[in-house]
């Protein structure tokens, strides 16, 4: 695999200038694609994809599974997934820790994570770096008397289905749900809040692991300015929209070929390796501390 790029644009001009402290504002924007190589699968890569392996949850299409409306009729199949796709121990891959690299030199301004898996912490970046734009699965709510339960709590619902078949229940008998946006519902506030600004103020615009299919949140792209470096990291090209963010006319056509783009085809865990060996920073990656998160131990039985 790799480069594509229409323009004098290359990686190694890319890295001298990260290096020097050119790039003072970097926005990451980031997908399913940086948590593969921690073992949860992503939705669109073909056969290893969450959507090719939807069959079993008798669902009427494959999207339903991540719909908020669907999940109000029927949460069921959304916790069966979340049992069967999350490993025991999710560990931060090198992705996640360049992110924390970037902020410990100073040039990281924000990450843009379409991840409700809580990684991006777990590499070390403190909150206020990062806009979790479709939610987390770190926090949980009934969604009938609101009260709010520990990571902990959900985890142990979740992985003893036989007490409450299937589906952890508030004491008020309300469905407990993890803060995650489902399809349909509202991005948070804190997204609104701070792209324009962030995405103003960006001198390097980096793109990880996403197929950029999901909008809004694949319109950012378009919101830096003319002159901004865009380098796009991931397995597959950059996609189009998908059939409903069509039909409901959301979000921009993706398109990556200004001269300022570079597009980047391969594994981002190794791109991440490139890119540190170009700027001399391949040691400090690795002193990167990091804390794993445990999904399904520490459970009572
Ligand atoms: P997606 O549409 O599945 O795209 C993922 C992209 O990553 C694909 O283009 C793959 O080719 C690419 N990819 C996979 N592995 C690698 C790798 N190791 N290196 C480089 N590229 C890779 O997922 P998006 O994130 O674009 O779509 C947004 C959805 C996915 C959001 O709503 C998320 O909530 C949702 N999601 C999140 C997680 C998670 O939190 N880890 C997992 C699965 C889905």
């Amino acid at each position: 695999m790799g480069t594509t790029h229409s323009s004098e644009t290359n990686l190694d001009e890319v890295c001298q200038k990260l290096k020097s402290g050119h790039f003072k504002n970097v926005v990451i924007m980031c997908g399913a694609g940086i948590s593969t190589s921690a073992g949860v699968p992503d939705f669109r890569s073909p056969s290893m994809g969450l959507y090719f392996k939807l069959k079993k949850y008798n669902l009427p299409y494959p999207e339903a599974v991540f719909e908020g409306s669907y999940f109000r009729q029927d949460p069921k199949p959304f916790y069966s997934l979340v049992r069967d796709i999350f490993p025991q121990e999710l560990v931060p891959t090198p992705t996640h820790r360049f992110l924390a690299l970037l902020h410990q030199k100073g040039f990281l301004r924000r990450v843009y994570t379409q991840n409700i898996d809580g990684l991006e912490f777990a590499g070390g970046l403190p909150e206020e770096k990062v806009v979790e734009a479709h939610g987390t699965f770190h926090r949980c709510h009934c969604s009938s008397c609101q009260k709010t339960f520990s990571l902990p709590w959900l985890q142990n619902e979740i992985f003893h289905p036989e007490r409450n078949d299937g589906v952890p229940k508030c004491d008020c008998g309300g469905v407990v749900r993890p803060d995650v946006v489902l399809f349909g519902e509202a991005m948070p506030s804190r997204f609104f809040d701070l792209c324009n600004e962030d995405f103003e103020r960006c001198d390097l615009l980096l793109i990880f692991g996403t197929s950029l299919a999901v909008a809004p949140f694949n319109g950012l792209f378009a919101k830096v300015g003319g002159d901004v470096t865009r380098v796009f990291i991931n397995r597959t090209k950059p996609g189009s929209l998908g059939v409903l963010s069509r039909i409901l006319g959301l979000g921009h056509r993706v398109s990556l070929s200004e001269a300022t783009d570079l597009i980047e085809l391969g594994d981002c865990d190794e791109k991440v390796e490139e890119i540190c060996s170009k700027t001399g920073w391949t040691e400090d990656l690795s002193m990167i501390p990091i804390s794993p998160i445990k999904m399904s131990s520490n459970i009572d039985s």
